[in-house]
């Protein structure tokens, strides 16, 4: 019998289904042109923050370069990083996120 306990060295062999699936980040990317207002709503919309944290991101990006939006199997990761290009398409501004290991 296979204890509740959450450790993963003593049993991690008796345990393979428990390993976790590679995680991915959802990065979004600064631009000169795209507006502030469109990328928090952008950020409420596919990440499901308030608008407060969608703010604080907005502005990590914009004075960073780059903030990380959320990690996510790797599947959920592409969906999330095509919704926020799609939808930046669609209102054509250069909005872009990428995905990335999370090693
Ligand atoms: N730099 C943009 C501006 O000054 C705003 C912006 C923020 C654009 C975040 C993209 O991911 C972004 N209008």
């Amino acid at each position: 019998q296979f204890g509740e306990s959450g450790g993963d060295t003593a049993l991690a062999e008796a345990r393979p289904r428990l390993k976790r699936p590679p995680m991915y980040k959802v990065v979004m990317l600064n631009d000169d042109y795209t507006p502030m207002e469109f990328v928090v709503e952008a950020l409420e919309l596919f990440f499901y923050v308030n608008r407060e944290r969608a703010t604080q991101l907005m502005l990590q990006v914009h004075t960073k370069g780059k903030a990380i939006c959320g990690v996510y199997t790797r599947d959920i990761a592409e969906t999330k990083a095509a919704q926020v290009n799609q939808f930046a398409r669609d209102h054509e501004h250069p909005l872009l996120c990428e995905i990335e290991a999370d090693d």
